[in-house]
């Protein structure tokens, strides 16, 4: 079903208000092959009870994304065919059981990155909650532009059970758009983080959570797109790992650029007069397009000598 402000006005209104700023996208990109990325889109589920479904909307421009992918009364799926270096543009709809759409949410661009992703080039270790520099593996080394090297909890006169955590003071205050995350590369699957929180702050005192969620077991790095924020810092915190040990490890983290535009103008409603001698040969006689406005109705007053 294409959800459309023509389908039923009526209602309309009634489903678009819990979509806007509660979207938040979580991507999931793996692979190198161009035209294989696939993206993992998450939101925040419509509390309305009778919703049926979702659907996505993108496109390689803000103005057409003629693409959609229908999800059930879900709040999560999964893109893909998406090229790196290309831009996309996603928004999403909610319809209900009745068959009535909500319009679209804001926008949110995103490029799939082109290697090297952003340099962490004067970023500073500002909290780690254990590490092991002795071994090799400071929390430096998750934040060195090196993704052989990693950062892992201490382990050899024990190990604390998670939460463990990372904060990184960026080089600048910047607008965070999402971060990744890279698992140690080495093959060895000891501190590979499963469920994770992300937070960002200004000042490195006051802290906000950002993204709480669960990575998928698998050694491709994990993009986490989110509703965009000006932060110094960036903080990553490991709840589960994936074997769940105790050991915490990240090869690199990283922040992303996002862009968020206004939400597509609303579609015109289209209302054509047609009259007929027969019912069955409709001759039209007069077409107006409106801008539709969302819940509104339409009369046909006829009147006769
Ligand atoms: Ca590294």
């Amino acid at each position: 079903m294409t959800p459309s402000p023509r389908i039923s006005p009526f209602g309309w209104t009634a489903i678009c208000c819990v979509l806007f700023w509660s979207i938040i996208i979580a991507a999931f990109i793996h692979g190198c092959t161009k035209g294989s990325e696939t993206i993992n889109l998450a939101w925040s589920a419509n509390p309305e009870e009778d919703i049926a479904g979702y659907i996505v909307h993108w496109g390689t421009s803000a103005e057409v994304r003629d693409r959609q992918h229908a999800v059930g009364d879900v709040t999560s799926t999964t893109i893909g065919g998406l090229e790196q270096g290309q831009t996309y543009y996603f928004s999403l709809t909610a319809h209900d059981t009745a068959g009535l759409s909500s319009e679209h949410s804001d926008t949110i661009s995103y490029q799939v990155p082109m290697p090297p992703w952003i340099s962490p080039h004067g970023w500073k270790l500002h909290y780690v909650s254990s590490h092991a520099p002795s071994e090799g593996h400071s929390a430096e080394k998750a934040f060195d532009d090196d993704p052989e090297t990693f950062w892992h909890t201490f382990w050899e006169l024990g190990t604390s059970p998670p939460p463990h955590e990372i904060q990184i003071e960026l080089d600048r205050k910047q607008t965070i758009g999402g971060f990744t995350y890279l698992p140690r590369q080495d093959g060895h699957r000891n501190g590979d983080i499963a469920d994770y929180e992300f937070l960002t702050s200004e000042d490195g005192i006051f802290w906000s959570e950002m993204a709480k969620g669960t990575f998928p077991e698998s050694k491709d790095k994990q993009v986490v797109l989110l509703p965009p924020v000006e932060a110094r810092y960036i903080g990553l915190r490991m709840l589960r790992a994936q074997n769940n040990a105790h050991h915490c490890a990240a090869a690199e983290i990283g922040i992303i650029e996002v862009t968020v535009l206004p939400p597509p103008p609303p579609m015109n409603v289209r209302v054509i007069l047609q009259r007929s001698e027969d019912m069955q040969d409709w001759q039209s006689v007069e077409m107006i397009e409106l801008p539709a406005i969302g819940k509104e109705f339409f009369r046909l007053q006829i009147e006769t000598p």
